[in-house]
């Protein structure tokens, strides 16, 4: 199926089938579950969502990262059909099929590092992050786990344990898994100014030495480029420095690419961008299936197989289907254009957000690689976050047909991860739209 990529707005948003249906859900889905946008989608192909009542919205934000190679592509849609027709479920630790095994082939050849690479799949990024925690306390009989300010991993108890923000994610959750560290992060933005990756590392590392002690650590998990907390970009240096000290003291050096992986930043992985920079595990999501579920670690063969057979596992992990969209995905990323494209949509969008930032005050600082891009907001000539700022401009994109999504611990960051399959025109447009918005506030 196509839709054309246009965006056209032919009812009030929402409109009222949206409406009728919200309705019908508040009666029936838990409160707890939140909508930022009470628009019904219904159908969607490249960067085109068309809701239940025909208005059709530029997505902007590739549910969270997920369709990088855009809506309903083509070849992920006629790998799953094949699939679901042929073999949906034996369950992998039962009795394997191939495609698991192919998207392993193809996977570990593009995370960063040369040496011998292992992966095995999950079906969300939180069960990834578990899973590798899982991993590294097994391949180093250590327990004690170190995460960073502002990181977000996941909604299970351990995840949970892992993020900065305990609200949302675990206020009244309790009790939280035990043996999680947070330790400073490097934030550019707000860190004292002229503070190097290298001190901002040191500052870190002297902290876990005094809260845990190295000896103590299984491993270390780190968004290379922070996600939900708002596209933080460490400073250069920061993960090679940690990763020194994790090479040097035993442990697991683990980057989370759950957002950032497969080439949303212009490289396989935003590991990549950090010269020197050779994590010993990667978890993966999101992006690896154009939407099916499908997460996975890919890493050093010697740590993946440190646990014993039957240790990992789960009945719906890499199912058929998920993995064949996988190897969809993965194939036409190897056939080339994709990383480029990501490059092309990070210079669209940096040179039209810098642009507005020299216009608008409020526009604090515009951060990201590749089609991975964010804006954080302040109050006009303070470092004061301006969330009001973002959720009126979230407010007037919807309204006006672009699902865009905020993120940042102090909820000030617009972020930018379209799908790499969106045109020029669309992404002009609906930074036209965010323009217009930016302009309204001014007023
Ligand atoms: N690690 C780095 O970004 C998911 C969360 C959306 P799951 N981020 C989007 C929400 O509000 O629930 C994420 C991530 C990083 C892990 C995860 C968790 O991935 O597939 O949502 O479990």
């Amino acid at each position: 199926m196509t839709i054309e990529q246009k965006r056209n707005l032919v009812t009030a948003i929402p409109g009222p089938n949206s409406i009728a249906l919200q309705k019908r859900r508040m009666e029936v889905i838990s409160a707890g579950v939140g909508t930022a946008l009470p628009v019904f989608m219904d159908e969607a192909h490249g960067a085109i969502l068309r809701d239940v009542d025909g208005n059709q919205f530029i997505d902007m934000g590739s549910g969270i990262g997920v369709v990088t190679i855009g809506h309903t592509n083509q070849r992920v849609v006629e790998a799953v059909q094949h699939q679901v027709a042929k073999l949906t479920h034996t369950l992998f630790t039962v009795a394997p099929y191939e495609p698991y095994v192919k998207v392993a082939e193809i996977i570990t050849r593009h995370t960063p590092g040369t040496f011998k690479k292992k992966a095995a799949f999950f079906n969300s990024g939180a069960e990834a992050v578990e899973n590798a925690v899982k991993v590294a306390r097994k391949a180093t009989g250590r327990t004690e786990i170190a995460v960073f300010d502002h990181a977000y991993h996941g909604r299970t108890n351990l995840t949970m344990s892992m993020n900065f923000k305990m609200h949302p994610y675990g206020t009244g959750f309790g009790p939280l898994a035990g043996s999680v560290h947070h330790a400073p992060m490097s934030y550019p933005f707000r860190d004292p100014e002229g503070m190097t990756g290298e001190e901002a590392a040191a500052r870190a590392i002297t902290y876990l030495e005094k809260r845990v002690g190295a000896s103590q650590l299984a491993a270390v998990f780190i968004e290379p480029i922070q996600g939900e907390g708002g596209f933080i970009v460490p400073a250069k240096g920061f993960l090679r420095t940690l990763d020194q000290w994790c090479k040097a003291n035993g442990i697991v050096m683990v980057a989370d690419e759950v957002q950032s992986g497969i080439a949303r930043t212009g490289k396989w992985f935003a590991s990549e961008w950090e010269e020197g920079y050779e994590p010993d595990l990667i978890t993966v999501a999101k992006g690896i299936a154009g939407g099916l579920p499908l997460s996975g670690i890919v890493g050093r063969a010697e740590i993946m197989d440190a646990s014993h057979a039957g240790g990992l596992g789960g009945t719906f992990g890499g199912s058929p289907t998920a993995v064949a969209a996988g190897v969809a995905v993965l194939e036409q990323l190897e056939e080339g254009g994709w990383l480029e494209r990501s490059l092309e949509i990070g210079e669209i969008l940096t040179t039209r957000l810098i642009a507005l930032q020299a216009q608008y005050p409020i526009i604090g600082e515009v951060r990201g690689k590749g089609a991975m891009q964010a804006i954080e907001f302040v109050e006009a000539g303070t470092m004061k976050p301006n969330s009001q700022a973002v959720e009126e401009l979230v407010r007037h994109c919807h309204q006006n047909g672009v699902v865009i999504l905020n993120a940042g611990t102090y909820n000030n960051v617009i972020r930018f991860l379209p799908p790499l399959a969106i045109s020029d025109e669309l992404l002009h447009d609906a930074l036209d739209v965010l323009a217009a918005g930016l302009e309204k506030l001014a007023q």
